[in-house]
């Protein structure tokens, strides 16, 4: 929805080399509320000469205006301060998230919450010691030092706007990088409203850079252009492929967090209200768009006449309202085009020969609110067993054993997350070390943190964000070897 001068509403600016600017063609976008189908906002529209035009300010920034000598304590002190008045805007913040993602406030709390807790960690973790001193055979001392990479280029998807945009320009500020960041084109409000903060803080003019717009054009540029050292990107995996094929060209490294279809295994011994409740929240918890959703519920062949009903029972009782709603469970999809996407899928479904058990269909009100969906009568043949769908679409398998459970689990091109749920505790295990996934749980779901590594195996991604393993992402290691016999004459 991309549009030239709308006059309606007061246009948002973008951040770029420390001043709030319009795009260099004039564009701008219509910003919508999921859960109204209201316009709330219009942003301006940038291009790769914007995005061109940030990239030489953080390139100015690091390499000749002195980030990349600041200090840690320096970089420490500015994020410390951004989360302090990120804390403070907190409830105003998560109104907006909630207004333009649709997610319930609940959610949109607990992301802001998230994210003021980021910045903290990363402050913290700047000053810590890093580096490594070696023994060597010769009369050598041998060190290694961590650098920053330089400029980061990082695009963000729609579905945590705040939050993952958070999670990739924390640890790389702490870490001395500067950083050129591209919101989702959906939902750019709570990202201008931390550069607002980061105005207020005051950092060095190009050192964080705001660029809206398009994938193909704002995105497309951060991943092809030279003169970027890392482009970070969370988004779907046809969209990351390409990423990292524009990146070849200059070799640039490429962090990518990409799409799942996480199993969340239910043996018959697990406890069964907890293994109900969590199986429910595992697919429905904001809408379904989370990339480690447990969008494949493997039940154990004994209990399906038990668990079922009960499932389909707490679906229909799920509360699917506008986010900004107290007593709402579920709220709308993204945008217009995501809810038909899901509800192709959901044709798909049918088509190929899955059940319907509860759900299916678009609610009739305004907003891109759809009923909460589960499949049965499934084959790991299927589309929907293996494509992501990313909405609140649940796809059940059963499994006679325990080896069948992990070949149905492994048996996707994704490897995110995984769940297991058991009352025995080495099978629990034994289940866990065999599947192929970067975040997983026994007997819970979704339970994430700020201090532990967040990635996928296989097609969901290359490298971690979060924790320690978040913050060497972006360092680059420097070998010091230094002579010892040298004496002065
Ligand atoms: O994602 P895209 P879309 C999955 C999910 C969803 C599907 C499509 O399955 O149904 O992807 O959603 C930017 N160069 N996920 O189309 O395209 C884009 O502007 C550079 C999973 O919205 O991946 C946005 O900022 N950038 C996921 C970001 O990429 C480009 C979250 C994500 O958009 C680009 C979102 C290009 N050529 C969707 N094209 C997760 N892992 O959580 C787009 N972008």
């Amino acid at each position: 929805m991309s549009t030239k001068n709308i006059n309606t509403f007061h246009t948002q600016r973008m951040f770029i080399d420390g001043c709030w600017v319009h795009s260099s063609s004039g564009d701008t976008r219509r910003i919508v509320n999921p859960a109204t189908e209201d316009i709330i906002a219009v942003v301006t529209e940038g291009n790769e000469e914007d995005s061109k035009r940030a990239i030489e300010a953080a390139r100015r920034a690091f390499y000749e205006d002195g980030w990349m000598e600041s200090t840690a304590r320096e970089r420490a002190d500015f994020l410390v301060r951004v989360a302090d008045k990120l804390e403070e805007h907190a409830e105003e913040i998560a109104v907006l998230e909630t207004l333009n993602n649709g997610k319930t406030m609940r959610d949109s709390r607990n992301d802001v919450s998230d994210s003021v807790d980021q910045f903290r960690y990363y402050a913290g973790l700047a000053t810590k010691p890093h580096g490594q001193v070696y023994d060597v055979p010769e009369r050598m001392q041998a060190l290694v030092i961590a650098e920053p990479i330089g400029v980061v280029g990082q695009i963000i998807p729609w579905n945590y706007p705040l939050v993952m945009a958070t999670q990739k320009m924390a640890p790389a500020l702490a870490a001395g990088c500067t950083v050129v960041i591209k919101p989702a084109e959906q939902t750019p409000l709570t990202i201008l409203k931390l550069f607002e903060i980061i105005e207020e803080v005051g950092f060095p003019p190009g050192v964080v850079n705001l660029v809206l717009g398009k994938g193909a054009t704002v995105g497309a540029e951060l991943a092809s252009n030279a003169s970027i050292d890392k482009i970070s990107f969370t988004g779907g995996t046809k969209t990351g492929k390409s990423i990292m094929k524009s990146a070849a060209d200059s070799i640039k490294k490429v962090g990518l967090e990409l799409g799942g279809k996480s199993p969340n295994i239910v043996f018959a011994d697990a406890d069964f209200e907890s293994a109900l409740d969590h199986a429910l929240y595992a697919i429905f918890a904001n809408q379904g768009q989370v990339c480690s959703a447990g969008s494949r519920l493997l039940l154990e062949e004994s209990i399906y006449e038990a668990f079922i009903p009960a499932l389909v029972e707490k679906a229909e009782k799920i509360r699917v309202g506008p986010g900004i709603e107290p007593d709402t469970n579920m709220g709308p999809l993204i945008s217009e085009q995501q809810l038909y996407r899901v509800l192709d899928y959901i044709e798909i479904g049918k088509n190929e020969g899955a059940t319907i058990l509860t759900g299916g269909k678009r609610i009739n009100r305004k907003g891109y609110f759809l009923e909460p969906t589960i499949f049965t009568d499934t084959n790991p043949k299927m589309r929907i067993v293996n494509e992501e769908i990313f909405g609140p679409v649940l796809v059940i398998q059963t499994f006679k054993t325990e080896e069948e459970a992990i070949k149905l689990a492994n048996g996707t091109p994704y490897g995110l997350a995984a769940a297991v749920f058991t009352s025995d505790a080495a099978r629990s295990m034994r289940v866990i070390r065999k599947l192929r996934a970067g975040i997983t749980w026994i007997n819970t779901y979704h339970a994430t943190f700020n201090e532990a590594p967040w990635g996928g195996y296989k097609q969901s991604g290359i490298g971690r964000e979060l924790g320690t393993n978040g913050f060497t992402e972006y360092l680059e290691l420097k070998q010091i070897n230094i002579n010892l016999d040298v004496k002065p004459s």
